[in-house]
C-alpha cells in the first residue's frame, strides 16, 4: 500500500524532457501532481498541496472551476475545432468581444493564439505591419527592459533581459535593445506598493535609446507593468507614465505584456487600469482560460487594426500571420467562461480588498532568515534572499521551494527570489498558512 513508488515505478520518466526543469534532479525525486480542485492540488502520495502559485500564475479562480470545466466539455462535443483562417465559429467571436470589453477604455480588438510566448510574437509583428502600413517601415527595433520576461520564441527571448535564458542561444534577433531594471534593493527593499524611487530610469529611453538608434527606427517598447518571473519587481511611482510620455512623443508604440498580471493578480482587470497608463497593447494569456486551456491573446487600443487592416486592398489579407489554433474552439468557450467567473464573483475587487492582508502577511517574514526583500501589491509577494555565499544561485530559493512542497504548500523560485501569487480565491486562514510555513521553511534553509 505504497502509493507513491508504484505511481513513480509504474511511471517511464525517461523520455519526456522536462521544460525549465533540472530533469536529472527532477526525475531523481520527482514531486508529481495528480489532480486539483479549488486551493489544492493532490499530490501523487495522496497529500493535499496549498497551491500558492496559482499553478504558473494562470489558475486565478481557483482550480477546476465546474462552470469552466462544463463549457470545455459542452464545446469539445460539439466542435471540437474549426479553421482558424477563412472560417469562423461563435466562440471567437464571443470570446474577442468579452476580452475587449473586460479591457481598459479604448481597446478595440483582440487576436488569438496559444500562449504568452505567442501573445508576444504577435504583438512584435502587429507593431513592425502597423508602422509599416503608415509608411514608416523603418522602425524596425524593439525595446525591452533589463530582467523583463517576454516568453521563449525568438523575438520575445531577444527583447526580454533575463541573461541565463539567452546566453545558450546566442545572438538571437538582431536590432533589440534594452532598458536597464528599475530593481533596487539600495533604494527600495521592503517598500511597501510600489517603490517611491526610481521614476528618472524611464528616461534612459530619451536619454541614451532614442539618440543611439533614432526613433524613427523604433517601433515599439515592450515592458511587463510588473515583472513577474524575474523576480516580482514593482514599476517605480511615475515609472510607466514616464515611459507612455516618451514613446508619445516620438511615435513609438508601448506594449505592456500583461501576461502574469492580466485578469486580477494586482486587484484589476489589468495592470494598466492599476497604475492608470494605457499601453497601445497588451498581451496576456495564462489567466485568459484560468490556465484550463492554452490561449494567448494581443489586445490593440482603437486604430492599430483600423491602420494596418485598411491599408490593404480589399480582399487582401491584411496581416499574414496566425496559428492552427488562433481562437481554438475549447479555448475561446474557456475563455468565456472563466471571465463570466471572474465577473460574477468579483474576483478583482476581492483581490484588491484582501492586498493588504496578504501584503501584511508577507511583511511579517522580515527579519527571518537570509531574507533581504519583501516586495507586493495585490496578490503578489516576492521575498527576496541573499544567495547563499559559495553556492551556486538559487541553492536556497530552490530549497525552500522544495522543503515548502514537502509541508504542503507549493510556492516559486526564481533565483533566490521566492514568489507567491495564489489564486484570487484564497481565503484569509490560507494566506496565514502560505506565509506562516514560508516562515519556518526559512528558519531551516542554510
Ligand atoms: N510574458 C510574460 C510576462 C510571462 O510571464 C510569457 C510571456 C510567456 O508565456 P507562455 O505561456 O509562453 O509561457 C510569460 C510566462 C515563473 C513563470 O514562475 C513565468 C512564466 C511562465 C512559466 C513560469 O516565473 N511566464
Amino acid at each position: 500500500m505504497n502509493a507513491p513508488t508504484s505511481l513513480e515505478q509504474a511511471l517511464d520518466l525517461a523520455p519526456l524532457w522536462k521544460p525549465f526543469t533540472a530533469n536529472r534532479r527532477f526525475k531523481s525525486a520527482p514531486r508529481l501532481l495528480v489532480a486539483a480542485k479549488g486551493m489544492y492540488y493532490t499530490a501523487h502520495d495522496g497529500r493535499e498541496i496549498l497551491d500558492g502559485t496559482a499553478g504558473l500564475w494562470c489558475v486565478n479562480a481557483g482550480h477546476a472551476r465546474p462552470e469552466i470545466v462544463a463549457a470545455i466539455q459542452r464545446q469539445a462535443a460539439t466542435l471540437d475545432y474549426a479553421p482558424a483562417f477563412q472560417l469562423g465559429h461563435p466562440v471567437e467571436f464571443e470570446a474577442a468581444a468579452r476580452l475587449v470589453a473586460h479591457a481598459p477604455p479604448g481597446f478595440s480588438h483582440a487576436f488569438f493564439c496559444n500562449s504568452g510566448s505567442e501573445a508576444v510574437e504577435s504583438a512584435l509583428k502587429i507593431a513592425l505591419a502597423y508602422h509599416r502600413a503608415r509608411g514608416e517601415g523603418a522602425r524596425q527595433r524593439i525595446i525591452g527592459r533589463e530582467r523583463g520576461y517576454h516568453g521563449v520564441n525568438f523575438g520575445g527571448m531577444s527583447v526580454g533581459g533575463i541573461p541565463g535564458n539567452r546566453r545558450a542561444f546566442g545572438q538571437l534577433v538582431a536590432g533589440v535593445d534594452h532598458l536597464g531594471s528599475t530593481h533596487d534593493l539600495e533604494h527600495s527593499a521592503f517598500s511597501r506598493g510600489a517603490p517611491r524611487w526610481g521614476a528618472h530610469l524611464a528616461d534612459e529611453l530619451e536619454r541614451r535609446i532614442i539618440p543611439l538608434h533614432d526613433a524613427s527606427n523604433i517601433a515599439a517598447v515592450i515592458v511587463e507593468p510588473f515583472a513577474g518571473s524575474a523576480g516580482v519587481l514593482l514599476p517605480p511611482q511615475g515609472y510607466l507614465e514616464r515611459l507612455r510620455e516618451i514613446c508619445d512623443r516620438h511615435g513609438i508604440l508601448l506594449v505592456f505584456d500583461e501576461v502574469i498580471s492580466g485578469f486580477g493578480r494586482l486587484g484589476h482587470a489589468f495592470a494598466a487600469e492599476r497604475f492608470g497608463v494605457m499601453p497601445d497593447m497588451i498581451t496576456c494569456a495564462k489567466g485568459l482560460t484560468n490556465g484550463a486551456v492554452p490561449m494567448g491573446a494581443v489586445i490593440v487600443r482603437e486604430g492599430i487594426y483600423d491602420a494596418v487592416v485598411d491599408a490593404a486592398p480589399e480582399g487582401a489579407i491584411e496581416l499574414l500571420h496566425g496559428y492552427t489554433y488562433s481562437g481554438h474552439p475549447l479555448a475561446a468557450a474557456a475563455a468565456v467562461a472563466a471571465i463570466d467567473v471572474f465577473e460574477r464573483e468579483g474576483l478583482y475587487a476581492r483581490a484588491h480588498e484582501l492586498a493588504p492582508y496578504f501584503d501584511d502577511a508577507a511583511h511579517a517574514l522580515r527579519g527571518r532568515p537570509h531574507v533581504i526583500d519583501i516586495r507586493g501589491m495585490g496578490l503578489v509577494a516576492g521575498i527576496e534572499l541573499a544567495p547563499r555565499p559559495g553556492a551556486p544561485p538559487a541553492a536556497r530559493g530552490y530549497e525552500t521551494f522544495v522543503k515548502c512542497f514537502e509541508r504542503g504548500v507549493l510556492v516559486r523560485f526564481t533565483g533566490d527570489i521566492i514568489a507567491v501569487s495564489p489564486p484570487l480565491v484564497i481565503e484569509r486562514a490560507e494566506i496565514d498558512r502560505l506565509f506562516g510555513t514560508l516562515g519556518e521553511v526559512l528558519a531551516t534553509v542554510a
